[in-house]
């Protein structure tokens, strides 16, 4: 390694990964082990941990490094460690391990990454961890909710030895570890290198912030974006490494370098900034770029952030002696029209108009096929945007009729599949609660758990095919609330979604008939029939309410087909 760049977090850049004998004897004695299938998550971690990105752990954190991380932001060494990095398993699992054995660490596909030499393992107090280092219990926390919801109860410690790295087959000359990156930057000469993390698109004000940092202190340029996991919702990485390669060409020649980085985020705010601070200089880097609220969440649901905006800089600032990376603080950098050029926020004489755009701005542009503004971004950069996010009138979209039994949901759905068809530009699928039974549910009844795994499946491939361009309609009862909450998670991520409550009373209901269940389930014939014996919980999110008592099929799908229009998934001009 080159003497000259910075030395990593504890003064040793580990590398966990065994020789090629070893790797192959690991292998060998693993048949007697206990196997585990790494998360997404757990996956990101082990990369990092394995190629000396989280320098100096040497596996996943045991008990006292861990509560010490949690209470002290410190590892029993002392060395500064804010963000636990754990393996989290099943109780089945952790009944399976003592002290002194050996875990296969497993990906996906059964390959053998790493092998796991237990020192403990103990039962987590998940709770108590999502407090001390998020700062809250609150499940509108990603990194709080991940922990209380999706992570497993046992937590294993102990050393890790590396048997393969985790594959990946895209963009691989950028994926640099940070062996390979020190490299680059002792053969390109770079010495002071200012690493800038991202997890969105680039635009306009962050290439001139990061030109700004570089420029200022005399230094290269590191662009590091996430490409493990980032914020749910967030742009993909494939769009995004393809903007950062616009932008790369924006910066004087030889300036700066783009690498990515496999780090799984947490949204932990300060804590995650310091994380970020000791991964950077584990790559090399002598300083990080910190914003108003690095790697923070956001909001909760009543608009009160999660961390103060510049909570990150101010526990950076307390630290960055110590750890020896300097932090550069992030000024916002907004266009000045008068000017036609970006400034930074505090230096913008007070008679001087600014302008911007929010990300709910630039996605809605985007959505509606709006114009973008070439001071707000490259014209490269909107195009891979627009690419990824077509405007509405090309996206595919999912409505979704949910109400009682005979109260007007599968006629209204077929009227609409028509309707849909005589517009046409877009294949269009009928998902109609009799026909999901016959061909996906068959094996199904209607107890709670049977109607919510119809209701998945149906949202499943109601999302497969909006995510394709097409059109999803579907009409079950889809009786309880939370389970459309979570199908109307699964399309909005890939298109349009939009709920249609068939609010038809059941007097009317009851009244029409239409397949003579009714009756049965009054005559107990039929249990668990929605509306007789089994519960409807009506939506309080639906886009639409159609009542059909006195209303035709068309006037009810008119009301549907004028709200598409409205929101730009369909054009009647
Ligand atoms: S669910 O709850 O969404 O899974 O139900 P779904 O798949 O849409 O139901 C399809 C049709 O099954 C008939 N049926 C029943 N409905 C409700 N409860 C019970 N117990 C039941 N048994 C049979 C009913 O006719 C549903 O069709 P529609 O078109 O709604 O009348």
């Amino acid at each position: 390694m080159a003497q000259h760049l910075i030395e990593p977090h504890g003064g040793t850049l580990k590398n966990l990964m065994a020789d090629k004998e070893r790797a192959a004897e690991l292998k060998r004695l693993s048949r007697d082990w206990t196997s585990w299938d790494l998360t997404p998550r757990q996956i990101c971690d082990l990369e990092l941990l394995v190629s000396g990105g989280l320098s100096p752990l040497e596996g996943f954190m045991t008990q006292d490094d861990y509560e010490s991380a949690c209470r002290e932001m410190r590892l029993s060494s002392g060395a500064l460690w804010p963000v636990p990095i754990m393996l989290d398993v099943t109780e089945e699992v952790a009944s399976d391990l003592k002290d002194g054995d050996s875990l296969a660490l497993r990906d996906p596909e059964g390959t053998m990454l790493a092998a796991l030499h237990v020192e403990q393992v103990w039962e987590a107090d998940r709770l108590a961890e999502a407090q001390q280092v998020f700062g809250t219990t609150s499940l509108e926390h990603p990194g709080a909710k991940y922990l209380l919801e999706q992570t497993h109860p046992y937590y294993v410690g102990g050393k890790l030895e590396g048997v393969a790295m985790p594959g990946h087959y895209d963009f691989l000359e950028l994926r640099l570890t940070p062996a390979k990156l020190r490299e680059k930057f002792a053969s390109l000469g770079w010495q002071k290198i200012v690493a800038f993390q991202t997890r969105n698109p680039m635009h306009r004000a962050h290439q001139e912030l990061t030109f700004r940092a570089a420029a200022e202190l005399e230094a290269n340029l590191l662009i590091h974006p996430v490409v493990g996991m980032t914020k749910p919702g967030d742009v993909d990485h494939y769009t995004r490494v393809r903007c950062y390669q616009a932008v790369l060409g924006h910066y004087p020649k030889n300036t700066a370098l783009l690498a990515l980085l496999p780090l799984a985020m947490r949204m932990g705010g300060p804590r995650e900034a310091l994380l970020h601070a000791i991964i950077r200089k584990n790559h090399g880097c002598t300083h990080l770029v910190v914003g108003r609220d690095h790697a923070g969440p956001g909001s909760d649901s009543s608009g009160k952030p999660f961390y103060g905006p510049y909570e990150a800089q101010e526990l950076l600032k307390v630290h960055q002696d110590e750890l020896g990376i300097q932090m550069v603080p992030f000024k916002m950098m907004v266009y000045v029209e008068d000017k036609d050029a970006y400034m930074p926020v505090d230096q913008v004489p007070e008679e001087m108009k600014t302008k911007s755009i929010s990300g709910t701005e630039l996605r809605e542009r985007l959505a509606r096929g709006r114009e973008i503004p070439s001071w707000f971004s490259f014209p490269e950069v909107i195009a891979e945007l627009r690419r990824t996010y077509p405007p509405r009138g090309r996206q595919g979209f999912t409505v979704f009729f949910t109400g009682l039994p005979s109260s007007g949901k599968s006629t209204l759905a077929n009227v609409l599949i028509t309707k849909l068809m005589e517009i046409g530009g877009r294949p269009t699928t009928l998902l109609d609660g009799d026909l999901v039974r016959k061909h996906l549910s068959s094996e199904l009844g209607f107890s709670k758990e049977h109607r919510d795994i119809n209701i998945r499946r149906i949202g499943w491939v109601a999302s497969e095919i909006t995510k394709n361009g097409g059109i999803a309609v579907c009409a079950p009862i889809a009786p309880y609330d939370r389970i459309r909450k979570d199908v109307r998670a699964m399309v909005k991520p890939v298109g349009g979604f939009i709920l249609v409550h068939v609010a038809t009373p059941i007097e009317v209901c009851e009244q029409r008939d239409r397949k003579g269940l009714f009756a049965k389930a009054r005559a107990g014939i039929i249990k668990e029939f929605t509306g007789i014996s089994d519960p409807y919980e009506e939506p309080a999110d639906a886009e639409i309410t159609i009542d059909t008592t006195e209303m035709s099929p068309q006037q009810g799908v008119q009301n549907v087909i004028l709200h598409l229009e409205k929101e730009g998934f369909i054009s009647l001009t």
